[in-house]
Protein backbone atom coordinates (compact mmCIF):
# COMPACT_ATOMS: atom_id res chain seq x y z
CA UNK A 1 0.00 0.00 0.00
CA UNK A 2 1.27 3.46 -0.82
CA UNK A 3 0.11 6.91 0.28
CA UNK A 4 0.85 10.04 -1.77
CA UNK A 5 -0.25 13.45 -0.52
CA UNK A 6 -0.37 16.81 -2.31
CA UNK A 7 -1.48 20.27 -1.32
CA UNK A 8 -0.35 23.63 -0.01
CA UNK A 9 -1.50 25.18 3.26
CA UNK A 10 -3.43 28.01 1.56
CA UNK A 11 -4.03 26.23 -1.75
CA UNK A 12 -7.45 24.90 -2.79
CA UNK A 13 -7.25 21.57 -0.99
CA UNK A 14 -5.10 18.81 0.39
CA UNK A 15 -5.35 15.58 -1.54
CA UNK A 16 -4.33 12.00 -0.76
CA UNK A 17 -4.21 8.84 -2.84
CA UNK A 18 -4.01 5.46 -1.10
CA UNK A 19 -3.12 2.68 -3.48
CA UNK A 20 -3.31 -1.01 -2.57
CA UNK A 21 -6.37 -1.19 -0.35
CA UNK A 22 -8.50 -4.32 -0.76
CA UNK A 23 -12.09 -4.19 -2.02
CA UNK A 24 -15.05 -4.27 0.41
CA UNK A 25 -13.52 -2.17 3.18
CA UNK A 26 -16.54 -0.43 4.64
CA UNK A 27 -15.81 3.30 5.12
CA UNK A 28 -17.24 5.11 8.13
CA UNK A 29 -17.10 8.70 6.82
CA UNK A 30 -18.20 10.27 10.12
CA UNK A 31 -15.41 8.49 12.01
CA UNK A 32 -12.84 10.08 9.67
CA UNK A 33 -14.44 13.52 10.14
CA UNK A 34 -14.32 13.02 13.92
CA UNK A 35 -10.57 12.42 13.68
CA UNK A 36 -10.18 15.52 11.51
CA UNK A 37 -12.07 17.57 14.09
CA UNK A 38 -9.89 16.17 16.88
CA UNK A 39 -6.78 17.15 14.90
CA UNK A 40 -8.08 20.72 14.87
CA UNK A 41 -8.81 20.71 18.59
CA UNK A 42 -6.61 21.19 21.62
CA UNK A 43 -5.60 24.00 23.91
CA UNK A 44 -3.04 26.38 22.41
CA UNK A 45 -4.13 26.44 18.75
CA UNK A 46 -4.16 29.69 16.79
CA UNK A 47 -6.71 31.64 14.75
CA UNK A 48 -6.42 29.47 11.61
CA UNK A 49 -8.44 26.70 13.24
CA UNK A 50 -11.40 29.08 13.59
CA UNK A 51 -11.44 29.34 9.78
CA UNK A 52 -11.11 25.66 8.87
CA UNK A 53 -13.81 23.00 9.34
CA UNK A 54 -12.02 19.94 8.02
CA UNK A 55 -14.13 17.29 6.30
CA UNK A 56 -13.06 14.41 4.08
CA UNK A 57 -14.47 14.13 0.59
CA UNK A 58 -13.85 11.02 -1.49
CA UNK A 59 -13.10 11.57 -5.17
CA UNK A 60 -12.39 8.01 -6.32
CA UNK A 61 -12.09 4.38 -5.25
CA UNK A 62 -15.17 4.20 -3.00
CA UNK A 63 -18.74 3.37 -4.05
CA UNK A 64 -21.78 3.04 -1.80
CA UNK A 65 -19.54 3.28 1.27
CA UNK A 66 -17.10 0.50 0.26
CA UNK A 67 -13.67 0.46 -1.37
CA UNK A 68 -13.51 -0.99 -4.89
CA UNK A 69 -9.89 -2.20 -4.80
CA UNK A 70 -8.85 0.74 -6.99
CA UNK A 71 -6.73 3.67 -5.73
CA UNK A 72 -8.70 5.69 -3.19
CA UNK A 73 -8.48 9.46 -3.68
CA UNK A 74 -9.75 11.91 -1.06
CA UNK A 75 -9.43 15.58 -0.25
CA UNK A 76 -9.72 18.01 2.62
CA UNK A 77 -10.60 21.51 1.38
CA UNK A 78 -8.83 24.62 2.68
CA UNK A 79 -11.57 27.13 3.55
CA UNK A 80 -8.88 29.77 4.04
CA UNK A 81 -8.10 29.49 0.30
CA UNK A 82 -10.98 31.91 -0.38
CA UNK A 83 -8.84 34.62 1.32
CA UNK A 84 -5.70 33.59 -0.59
CA UNK A 85 -6.86 33.14 -4.20
CA UNK A 86 -4.85 36.10 -5.49
CA UNK A 87 -1.74 34.85 -3.70
CA UNK A 88 -1.99 31.13 -4.43
CA UNK A 89 -3.71 30.87 -7.84
CA UNK A 90 -2.34 28.03 -9.98
CA UNK A 91 -2.55 29.89 -13.29
CA UNK A 92 -2.35 33.49 -12.17
CA UNK A 93 -1.03 34.69 -8.82
CA UNK A 94 0.32 37.98 -7.54
CA UNK A 95 3.67 36.80 -6.20
CA UNK A 96 4.40 40.25 -4.74
CA UNK A 97 1.76 39.61 -2.07
CA UNK A 98 2.37 37.91 1.30
CA UNK A 99 6.06 37.34 0.59
CA UNK A 100 8.24 35.96 3.38
CA UNK A 101 11.94 36.79 3.35
CA UNK A 102 12.70 37.18 7.07
CA UNK A 103 13.33 33.44 7.25
CA UNK A 104 12.17 31.76 10.44
CA UNK A 105 14.66 29.72 12.53
CA UNK A 106 13.44 26.15 13.05
CA UNK A 107 11.32 26.15 9.87
CA UNK A 108 12.08 24.77 6.41
CA UNK A 109 12.23 28.35 5.05
CA UNK A 110 15.95 28.93 4.55
CA UNK A 111 17.18 25.46 3.55
CA UNK A 112 14.14 25.05 1.28
CA UNK A 113 14.75 28.40 -0.48
CA UNK A 114 18.40 27.57 -1.12
CA UNK A 115 17.53 24.05 -2.31
CA UNK A 116 14.65 24.98 -4.63
CA UNK A 117 16.01 28.28 -5.92
CA UNK A 118 13.30 30.45 -4.37
CA UNK A 119 13.57 34.02 -3.08
CA UNK A 120 10.16 33.93 -1.34
CA UNK A 121 9.78 31.45 1.54
CA UNK A 122 6.06 31.31 0.69
CA UNK A 123 7.02 28.78 -2.01
CA UNK A 124 8.52 26.53 0.68
CA UNK A 125 6.38 27.06 3.77
CA UNK A 126 3.10 26.42 1.98
CA UNK A 127 4.10 22.78 1.55
CA UNK A 128 6.23 22.27 4.67
CA UNK A 129 3.33 23.54 6.80
CA UNK A 130 1.75 21.06 9.18
CA UNK A 131 -1.57 21.77 7.48
CA UNK A 132 -0.61 18.82 5.22
CA UNK A 133 -1.18 16.47 8.14
CA UNK A 134 -4.97 16.87 7.73
CA UNK A 135 -4.88 14.57 4.74
CA UNK A 136 -2.60 12.11 6.52
CA UNK A 137 -5.24 11.91 9.24
CA UNK A 138 -7.85 11.12 6.59
CA UNK A 139 -5.60 8.34 5.22
CA UNK A 140 -4.99 7.06 8.74
CA UNK A 141 -8.74 7.10 9.35
CA UNK A 142 -9.23 4.69 6.45
CA UNK A 143 -6.34 2.50 7.62
CA UNK A 144 -7.66 2.39 11.19
CA UNK A 145 -10.91 1.00 9.86
CA UNK A 146 -9.01 -1.80 8.12
CA UNK A 147 -7.09 -2.55 11.34
CA UNK A 148 -10.22 -2.42 13.47
CA UNK A 149 -11.83 -5.07 11.26
CA UNK A 150 -8.94 -7.31 12.42
CA UNK A 151 -9.27 -6.34 16.10
CA UNK A 152 -6.27 -3.97 16.07
CA UNK A 153 -6.74 -0.59 17.79
CA UNK A 154 -4.55 2.53 17.93
CA UNK A 155 -4.77 5.09 20.73
CA UNK A 156 -2.61 7.54 22.64
CA UNK A 157 -2.29 10.60 24.86
CA UNK A 158 -0.08 13.58 25.64
CA UNK A 159 2.45 12.80 28.37
CA UNK A 160 4.34 16.10 28.50
CA UNK A 161 3.97 19.74 27.54
CA UNK A 162 7.20 21.78 27.72
CA UNK A 163 8.54 20.14 30.88
CA UNK A 164 5.18 19.48 32.59
CA UNK A 165 5.34 15.67 32.69
CA UNK A 166 2.88 12.88 33.42
CA UNK A 167 5.00 9.79 34.11
CA UNK A 168 2.14 7.51 35.18
CA UNK A 169 1.47 4.26 33.28
CA UNK A 170 -2.05 3.76 31.97
CA UNK A 171 -3.90 0.69 30.70
CA UNK A 172 -4.93 0.88 27.04
CA UNK A 173 -8.62 1.22 27.94
CA UNK A 174 -7.92 4.42 29.94
CA UNK A 175 -6.39 6.22 26.96
CA UNK A 176 -9.52 6.99 24.97
CA UNK A 177 -10.79 9.47 27.57
CA UNK A 178 -7.75 11.65 26.80
CA UNK A 179 -9.63 12.86 23.71
CA UNK A 180 -12.22 14.53 25.99
CA UNK A 181 -9.49 16.61 27.64
CA UNK A 182 -8.30 20.03 26.41
CA UNK A 183 -4.68 18.88 26.12
CA UNK A 184 -5.29 15.12 25.72
CA UNK A 185 -3.59 14.67 29.13
CA UNK A 186 -4.83 12.09 31.61
CA UNK A 187 -3.60 13.68 34.86
CA UNK A 188 -5.90 16.66 35.63
CA UNK A 189 -3.33 18.44 37.83
CA UNK A 190 -0.58 18.19 35.22
CA UNK A 191 -3.01 19.29 32.53
CA UNK A 192 -4.04 22.40 34.48
CA UNK A 193 -0.36 23.23 35.00
CA UNK A 194 0.34 22.75 31.27
CA UNK A 195 -2.61 24.97 30.30
CA UNK A 196 -1.39 27.75 32.61
CA UNK A 197 2.05 27.44 31.02
CA UNK A 198 0.55 27.75 27.52
CA UNK A 199 -1.30 30.92 28.63
CA UNK A 200 1.97 32.37 29.88
CA UNK A 201 3.83 31.45 26.69
CA UNK A 202 1.10 33.05 24.57
CA UNK A 203 1.52 36.32 26.51
CA UNK A 204 5.28 36.11 26.01
CA UNK A 205 4.97 35.40 22.28
CA UNK A 206 6.56 31.98 22.75
CA UNK A 207 5.66 28.35 21.92
CA UNK A 208 5.72 24.84 23.42
CA UNK A 209 6.27 21.26 22.30
CA UNK A 210 5.93 18.06 24.28
CA UNK A 211 5.71 14.29 24.27
CA UNK A 212 3.08 11.92 22.91
CA UNK A 213 2.58 8.25 23.75
CA UNK A 214 1.09 6.09 21.00
CA UNK A 215 -0.13 2.57 21.75
CA UNK A 216 -1.42 -0.24 19.54
CA UNK A 217 -3.41 -3.13 20.96
CA UNK A 218 -4.30 -6.41 19.27
CA UNK A 219 -1.58 -6.72 16.63
CA UNK A 220 -0.45 -10.32 16.36
CA UNK A 221 3.24 -11.24 16.38
CA UNK A 222 5.39 -11.38 13.27
CA UNK A 223 4.72 -8.06 11.52
CA UNK A 224 7.97 -6.54 10.29
CA UNK A 225 10.96 -8.83 9.87
CA UNK A 226 14.35 -9.69 11.37
CA UNK A 227 15.59 -10.80 7.94
CA UNK A 228 16.62 -7.46 6.45
CA UNK A 229 17.32 -4.08 7.92
CA UNK A 230 14.76 -2.32 5.71
CA UNK A 231 11.91 -4.49 6.89
CA UNK A 232 12.25 -3.95 10.64
CA UNK A 233 8.97 -2.75 12.09
CA UNK A 234 10.59 -0.36 14.59
CA UNK A 235 12.59 1.22 11.76
CA UNK A 236 9.49 1.63 9.58
CA UNK A 237 7.41 3.13 12.37
CA UNK A 238 10.19 5.44 13.55
CA UNK A 239 10.86 6.60 9.98
CA UNK A 240 7.22 7.37 9.31
CA UNK A 241 6.63 9.06 12.68
CA UNK A 242 9.78 11.17 12.27
CA UNK A 243 8.27 12.20 8.93
CA UNK A 244 5.56 14.10 10.82
CA UNK A 245 6.30 17.83 10.99
CA UNK A 246 8.10 18.85 14.23
CA UNK A 247 8.74 15.29 15.51
CA UNK A 248 12.32 15.05 16.72
CA UNK A 249 12.53 11.63 18.35
CA UNK A 250 10.67 8.34 18.43
CA UNK A 251 11.26 5.82 21.20
CA UNK A 252 10.03 2.23 21.32
CA UNK A 253 9.18 0.90 24.79
CA UNK A 254 11.80 2.10 27.29
CA UNK A 255 13.51 3.91 24.41
CA UNK A 256 16.60 5.89 25.41
CA UNK A 257 16.24 4.63 29.00
CA UNK A 258 17.63 1.21 27.93
CA UNK A 259 21.07 2.80 27.94
CA UNK A 260 21.12 3.36 31.71
CA UNK A 261 19.74 0.02 32.94
CA UNK A 262 21.13 -3.51 33.15
CA UNK A 263 19.82 -6.34 30.98
CA UNK A 264 17.65 -7.85 33.69
CA UNK A 265 15.90 -4.48 34.05
CA UNK A 266 15.37 -4.00 30.31
CA UNK A 267 14.33 -7.33 28.77
CA UNK A 268 10.92 -8.95 29.18
CA UNK A 269 10.77 -12.52 30.50
CA UNK A 270 8.69 -14.96 28.46
CA UNK A 271 5.90 -17.15 29.81
CA UNK A 272 3.31 -19.52 28.30
CA UNK A 273 -0.36 -19.68 29.26
CA UNK A 274 -1.91 -21.25 26.22
CA UNK A 275 0.00 -18.65 24.14
CA UNK A 276 3.39 -16.98 24.47
CA UNK A 277 3.48 -13.76 26.51
CA UNK A 278 5.95 -11.36 28.09
CA UNK A 279 5.72 -10.73 31.84
CA UNK A 280 6.50 -7.04 31.22
CA UNK A 281 6.49 -4.86 28.10
CA UNK A 282 9.64 -2.79 28.28
CA UNK A 283 10.42 -3.64 24.63
CA UNK A 284 7.23 -1.82 23.62
CA UNK A 285 5.89 -4.79 21.66
CA UNK A 286 8.73 -5.03 19.14
CA UNK A 287 11.70 -7.41 19.33
CA UNK A 288 14.10 -8.23 16.48
CA UNK A 289 12.25 -5.80 14.22
CA UNK A 290 8.98 -7.76 14.58
CA UNK A 291 5.81 -7.27 16.57
CA UNK A 292 5.83 -9.75 19.46
CA UNK A 293 2.09 -9.74 20.18
CA UNK A 294 2.32 -7.36 23.16
CA UNK A 295 1.02 -3.79 22.92
CA UNK A 296 3.15 -1.55 20.74
CA UNK A 297 4.28 1.46 22.79
CA UNK A 298 5.91 4.47 21.14
CA UNK A 299 6.88 7.84 22.62
CA UNK A 300 7.46 10.79 20.30
CA UNK A 301 8.93 14.20 21.11
CA UNK A 302 7.59 17.29 19.32
CA UNK A 303 9.64 20.47 19.15
CA UNK A 304 7.99 23.82 19.97
CA UNK A 305 6.29 25.50 16.96
CA UNK A 306 9.06 27.49 15.24
CA UNK A 307 6.91 30.55 14.41
CA UNK A 308 7.23 32.68 17.54
CA UNK A 309 5.07 35.79 17.72
CA UNK A 310 7.97 37.63 19.34
CA UNK A 311 10.20 36.54 16.42
CA UNK A 312 13.62 34.96 16.79
CA UNK A 313 16.73 36.62 15.45
CA UNK A 314 17.41 36.02 11.75
CA UNK A 315 18.53 37.82 8.60
CA UNK A 316 16.47 38.95 5.62
CA UNK A 317 17.07 36.50 2.75
CA UNK A 318 17.44 39.29 0.16
CA UNK A 319 19.18 42.14 2.05
CA UNK A 320 21.07 39.94 4.57
CA UNK A 321 20.15 42.59 7.21
CA UNK A 322 19.80 41.18 10.74
CA UNK A 323 16.18 41.37 11.96
CA UNK A 324 13.35 39.54 13.74
CA UNK A 325 11.85 36.56 11.87
CA UNK A 326 8.51 36.82 10.05
CA UNK A 327 5.24 35.82 11.67
CA UNK A 328 1.65 36.26 10.58
CA UNK A 329 -0.09 34.16 13.22
CA UNK A 330 0.90 31.02 15.06
CA UNK A 331 -0.25 28.23 17.29
CA UNK A 332 1.33 28.33 20.77
CA UNK A 333 1.10 24.55 21.10
CA UNK A 334 -0.18 21.98 18.61
CA UNK A 335 0.53 18.86 20.67
CA UNK A 336 -3.06 17.52 20.38
CA UNK A 337 -2.94 17.82 16.60
CA UNK A 338 0.36 15.96 16.58
CA UNK A 339 -1.13 13.23 18.77
CA UNK A 340 -3.90 12.53 16.25
CA UNK A 341 -1.47 12.73 13.33
CA UNK A 342 0.94 10.27 14.96
CA UNK A 343 -1.86 7.79 15.66
CA UNK A 344 -2.91 8.13 12.02
CA UNK A 345 0.59 7.65 10.64
CA UNK A 346 1.16 4.60 12.87
CA UNK A 347 -2.15 3.13 11.63
CA UNK A 348 -1.11 3.74 8.00
CA UNK A 349 2.24 1.96 8.51
CA UNK A 350 0.61 -0.99 10.26
CA UNK A 351 -2.17 -1.39 7.69
CA UNK A 352 0.56 -1.39 5.03
CA UNK A 353 2.46 -4.09 6.93
CA UNK A 354 -0.67 -6.23 7.28
CA UNK A 355 -1.39 -6.02 3.55
CA UNK A 356 2.25 -6.63 2.60
CA UNK A 357 2.35 -9.81 4.69
CA UNK A 358 -1.11 -11.18 4.02
CA UNK A 359 -1.99 -9.86 0.56
CA UNK A 360 -5.67 -10.21 -0.30
CA UNK A 361 -7.86 -8.55 -2.91
CA UNK A 362 -10.89 -8.37 -0.62
CA UNK A 363 -11.38 -7.58 3.06
CA UNK A 364 -12.81 -11.08 3.50
CA UNK A 365 -9.47 -12.55 2.32
CA UNK A 366 -7.48 -10.24 4.61
CA UNK A 367 -9.66 -11.06 7.63
CA UNK A 368 -9.54 -14.82 6.90
CA UNK A 369 -5.75 -14.84 6.54
CA UNK A 370 -5.23 -12.75 9.68
CA UNK A 371 -7.41 -15.17 11.67
CA UNK A 372 -5.14 -18.06 10.66
CA UNK A 373 -2.03 -16.41 12.16
CA UNK A 374 -0.91 -17.71 15.56
C1 LIG B 1 1.31 26.23 10.20
C2 LIG B 1 0.91 27.54 10.45
C3 LIG B 1 -0.48 27.88 10.79
C4 LIG B 1 -1.14 26.65 11.39
C5 LIG B 1 -1.00 25.55 10.35
C6 LIG B 1 0.42 25.10 10.31
O1 LIG B 1 -1.27 28.21 9.65
P1 LIG B 1 -1.42 29.72 9.13
O2 LIG B 1 -0.07 30.07 8.62
O3 LIG B 1 -2.44 29.66 8.03
O4 LIG B 1 -1.86 30.53 10.29
O5 LIG B 1 -2.46 26.90 11.78
O6 LIG B 1 -1.77 24.44 10.66
C7 LIG B 1 -2.99 24.28 10.05
C8 LIG B 1 -3.56 25.18 9.26
C9 LIG B 1 -3.62 23.01 10.37
O7 LIG B 1 -4.73 22.78 9.91
O8 LIG B 1 -2.96 22.22 11.10
C10 LIG B 1 2.71 25.94 9.87
O9 LIG B 1 3.49 26.86 9.61
O10 LIG B 1 3.12 24.74 9.88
Amino acid sequence: MKLVTAGESHGKALVGILEGLPAHLHIDFDAIDRLLALRQSGYGRGARQKIERDRVEFLAGVRAGETLGSPVCFQVANRDHANWERVMGAKEADTSLRTVTRVRPGHADLSGMLKYGQSDARNILERSSARETAVRVAAGGICRQLLEALGVFVSGYVSEVCGVRDEAEYPFEALERAKDEPLFMLDPKKQAEAMALIDRLREEGDTAGGKICIRVKGLKSGFGSCMSYESKLDGKLAGALMGVQAIKSVEVGLGARVASHRGSEVHDEICYDGGFHRKTNRAGGIEGGMSNGEEIALTCAMKPIPTLMRGLGTVDFVTHEPMRADNERSDVCAICAAEIVLESVAATVLAGEVLARLGGDTMEEVIGRYALLP
